[in-house]
């Protein structure tokens, strides 16, 4: 049958339709995304007032693509002390964040109670702030160094306060450009493993995809496609949130970078392949603001938050290293004819700016 009949229809594409809908005029598949969108969520853009915190980037791993890490083209290394990380938290809330999204690198010279006793300060002190933290990769890493099962650090993670997991780490699944990506790295099965074992314990997660670098687009749709897989059986991811690879400053050589045209598309396609994962995330930092305005268009109904703070794309060439202002950000949404619709980290419903 017609791959866009089945889409009208609302019934599941396998992998090669799925793959056949990139050969669709953008346009036709904006409207099928965006009747998705709309039948969901109506013109309601999702965005939550967030901090983002990454308290050291000291990294034991060597992934070409990123430009935060110490040992990358960015040499400065640091490690926050729990009272520094307490200290933004506070601040953050006072400011009216009620998300703190805290990602670290892999730093092999603190210790495992580091990373957990930095949740336990900000547990202790905000008890109402959500606890957005440790993604697969960094699960896979204290698991290695300490030899802990994947189950001992999740178990850890609930008794810090760790609310709910981040999607970072994931990369893109394809074994072979992971190996050539980030090569010692939690491997793809490992990464769902560790979420498959975080849903289990009735927590929510979520899922990225870093794309535009070497991979092709039926290494996207294999990644959707493993990511539907997973869901189908624990229904635990919030969001899916596809990552524009950021060149700069980094080890990884790629000569031929995406057009707007390819990520709306990607933004489309995850729309419409992840039937059973409710938002799909423009996270502005990877796409610039406008274009993640734009994708508003093509399936995406959540555009992160205002973030205060954001290393790891910047340190990449992104213009995130300062966050949005809210105003500013709730009257782009409104400008480009959405609803912005403040959620907190579990989507429910906050303040409707009508
Ligand atoms: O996993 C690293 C990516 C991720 C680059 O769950 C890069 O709500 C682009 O996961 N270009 C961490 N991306 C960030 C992340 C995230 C961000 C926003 C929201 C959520 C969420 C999660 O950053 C890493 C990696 O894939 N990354 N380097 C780069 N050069």
């Amino acid at each position: 049958m017609d791959i866009v009949k089945k889409v009208e229809r609302r019934e599941r594409l396998d992998r090669r339709e799925a793959l056949e809908l990139y050969n669709l005029d953008l346009l036709t598949l904006g409207e099928l995304a965006d009747g998705i969108r709309r039948d969901r969520f109506g013109k309601k853009s999702f965005f939550n007032i967030n901090r983002h915190i990454n308290p050291t980037n000291i990294c034991a791993d060597v992934c070409k693509f990123c430009a935060y890490s110490a040992s990358r083209k960015n040499p400065n290394p640091y490690a926050m002390s729990h009272d520094e990380i307490l200290e933004i938290a506070k601040k953050s809330y006072i400011n009216g964040a009620r998300e703190v999204h805290i990602v670290s690198a892999h730093n092999d010279r603190v210790g495992v109670d580091w990373y957990m006793g930095a949740f336990r300060r900000v547990r202790e002190e905000l008890p109402d702030m959500h606890i957005k933290a440790m993604t697969g990769a960094e699960v896979d890493f204290l698991s290695r160094q300490y030899g802990l099962s994947y189950d001992e650090v999740l178990d850890m993670m609930v008794e810090s306060g760790v609310d709910s997991m981040p999607g970072g780490g994931a990369e893109i699944f394809d074994e072979e450009i992971r190996e050539y990506l980030c090569k010692g790295k939690v491997s793809s099965a490992g990464w769902l493993d560790i979420h498959r074992g975080w849903h289990r314990r009735g927590k929510m997660s979520n899922a990225t995809m870093l794309f535009g670098h070497i991979e092709k687009r039926e290494h996207r749709v294999d990644h959707m496609v493993r990511l539907r897989e997973l869901q189908d059986e624990t229904g635990g991811f919030n969001a899916f949130i596809p990552l524009v690879y950021q060149r700069k400053n980094n080890f990884l050589k790629v000569k031929d970078f995406l057009t707007g045209q390819e990520i709306l598309k990607t933004y489309a396609v995850s729309r419409i392949v992840l039937d059973n994962i409710p938002h799909i995330k423009a996270y502005w930092a990877t796409t610039t603001i406008n274009l993640a305005l734009i994708a508003q268009e093509f399936g995406a109904d959540d555009l992160d938050g205002t973030i205060e703070k954001e290393s790891i794309q910047s340190s990449a060439g992104a213009d995130s290293r300062d966050g949005m202002k809210l105003h500013e950000f709730v009257s782009l949404i409104k400008n480009s004819g959405f609803i912005p619709t403040q959620r907190d980290s579990l989507y429910n419903e906050l303040k409707v700016y009508s």
